[in-house]
């Protein structure tokens, strides 16, 4: 009949392309690469002119890795991995998205690539079994799988201050920086924020700004980042080593090098607490976030114990003592928010040409077209930089108009907290893939993309098999992976701080109060998780 004829799926020769993938970044590149190994005919749209999302958006001045270059990097291909060295411990943005570029054309990735492409909408069209695409500029394109690259901080957030566009000299958000190189010689400079992003522009633009005014609500813990350049023996060591470094990365909680002390805090003498405080504070990169006592997030007096360290480190780095207050947190405890990664931070507070305004105490009331009022004085600029974070982990898909079965929009699905089955998919939302969505785990952000991106290549690799075309979430299975989520997140002080990772964002219309936003376990229980779905046959998923 007419009518079965309608309800029988689009052949795969119907369809624009087989899969269509949402960003070029790190997620969509190598999504891209094994799609095609799948023989699947895919089409990555990106907004950008440019491949390397994060490394292509924050052009910021400072931008740099705060986790090491050698344990970034794609693990997948040997020959890359010789390919490339890293000059330094930390590389730099622009390192990153030179990198990102050598990847795109190693591997011919741009031939698939549309750029100047955002995504408007996706919407699935059940009797296809097909994802109807349609670009900002109106252009549709229809595909059986829809897989997002669009990243967990990537959709950048400005205060909502009164007067924001009067403002007559220059003015960015750091993810939106102008790819023309921005001078602040002798200018008068606002930073507002002090997040990471804004520590790494606070310590650069204090080199050279005429005079430097930070704008900080809620100061973080930042810890010594510690970066040099790598020698040419430490080279030839990384590279004859990467094998190891992949695999113990595997092993970490984090997919860091860093991980936990297997001791508890009080399980060691005062001394010997002290000392290895004293070695983290001296060692490189996030040893002293995430490679600290077992219960440095968990136990408060722990907690207290780390915190009060830190502060008496703030304490002997910044001469002015009301200063040095002003930037110890009172609201959290250290590690409780992302630890900011510095290089001569605190110093900065030391120069005659930087002013620290509390903007708490004195809150910003509107941008002027000459600078920023807040409740006590008005400031004069040439420039005023915005570090004021992101709408993390669903912004970016709450800016896409995506409709799942029945038309119901993925925004209206999570409007109580994000529902997944094991951050990768959503009942309602068939043959929707993410890469890095919600509820998955985090940590050394390339080690869980390669980890999405196979988990996903596997899948349609079984369904290819097997004839198959369509796959869901099951309520069970999501049922089961959101229960597991929130029990993993039971206990731990993060939970009970607001930040991106609890899901709060006050520049954001209804992300004022705290949800478990993203995966806090393991990322070694994560992959458990994800690897018994798949070694259980997929029975969590419903597949035709
Ligand atoms: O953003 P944030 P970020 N009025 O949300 C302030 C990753 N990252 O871009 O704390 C006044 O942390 C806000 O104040 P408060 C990393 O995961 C990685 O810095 O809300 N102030 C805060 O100080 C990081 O966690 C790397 O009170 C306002 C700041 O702006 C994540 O990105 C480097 C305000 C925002 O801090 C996000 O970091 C950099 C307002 N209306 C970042 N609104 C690398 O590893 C916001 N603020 C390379």
């Amino acid at each position: 009949s007419v009518q079965e004829l309608q309800d029988r799926p689009a052949s795969a020769a119907a369809l624009d392309h087989d899969a269509i993938v949402i960003g070029a970044g790190l997620s969509g590149m190598y999504q891209l690469i094994r799609l095609r190994e799948l023989g699947l005919r895919a089409r990555v749209f990106e907004a950008g002119s440019g491949v390397g999302g994060t490394w292509y958006w924050n052009r910021y001045p400072g931008a740099r890795f705060d986790s090491e270059s050698w344990s970034y990097g794609y693990s997948f291909s040997k020959e890359l991995l010789q390919d490339w060295s890293w000059s330094e411990h930390f590389a730099p943005q622009p390192e990153t998205l030179r990198y990102c570029n050598y990847v795109a054309d190693k591997f011919d990735l741009r031939r698939d690539i549309q750029f100047h492409s955002r995504v408007a909408s996706a919407h699935w069209q059940e009797g296809d079994r097909a994802w109807r695409v349609t670009l900002e500029d109106g252009s549709h394109h229809t595909c059986r799988y829809l897989i997002t690259g669009i990243g967990v901080l990537s959709t950048p957030t400005l205060p909502r201050f009164e007067g924001i566009d009067t403002f007559g000299g220059q003015s960015f958000h750091t993810a939106r920086w102008p790819h023309e190189k921005v001078d602040f010689a002798g200018k008068r400079v606002a930073v507002i924020g002090t997040g990471a992003t804004g520590v790494q522009t606070i310590q650069e633009v204090a080199k050279t700004a005429g005079h430097l005014t930070v704008f900080q609500r809620t100061p973080n813990w930042c810890a010594p980042l510690h970066n040099r350049p790598i020698t040419e023996e430490e080279q030839q060591r990384i590279k004859a080593s990467y094998d190891e470094i992949f695999r113990h990365c595997r092993e970490t909680f984090s997919c860091f090098v860093h991980t936990p002390d297997p001791r508890g805090t009080f399980e060691v003498s005062k001394e010997e607490r002290e000392a290895f405080y004293e070695q983290l504070y001296a060692s490189p990169g996030f040893g002293i976030w995430v490679g600290n006592f077992k219960d440095m997030l968990t136990d408060r007096a722990a907690n207290r114990e780390i915190s009060d360290f830190v502060a008496n480190k703030i304490r002997q780095r910044v001469k002015d003592p009301t200063v040095a207050e002003m930037l110890i947190p009172r609201n959290h405890g250290f590690g409780t928010r992302r630890v900011p990664l510095e290089t001569r931070y605190y110093e900065v507070y030391n120069q005659p040409n930087v002013l620290l305004v509390d903007s708490k105490a004195t809150p910003i009331q509107r941008i002027t077209p000459t600078g920023v009022q807040t409740s006590d004085a008005h400031y004069e600029f040439d420039i005023i930089v915005y570090a004021t974070g992101f709408d993390a982990l669903t912004g970016a898909f709450d800016r896409i108009d995506i409709r799942g079965e029945g038309g119901l929009t993925l925004r209206e699905k999570w409007a109580g907290g994000a529902q997944t089955l094991v951050g990768m998919l959503v009942e309602d939302f068939p043959n929707l893939f993410m890469v890095l969505g919600p509820h998955t785990a985090l940590g050394n952000i390339p080690r869980s993309i390669e980890y999405n991106v196979e988990w996903i290549t596997a899948l349609l690799r079984h369904m290819q098999t097997r004839g198959l075309t369509r796959a869901e979430a099951r309520a069970e299975g999501v049922t089961a992976w959101t229960e597991h989520v929130k029990g993993v997140g039971a206990g731990l002080l993060t939970n009970e701080v607001d930040s991106w990772m609890t899901g709060v964002n006050s520049n954001v219309e209804g992300k004022q109060t705290r949800v478990i936003a993203r995966y806090s376990g393991s990322a070694p229980e994560y992959r458990a998780w994800c690897d018994a779905v798949a070694a259980g046959g997929y029975r969590e998923l419903d597949l035709a």
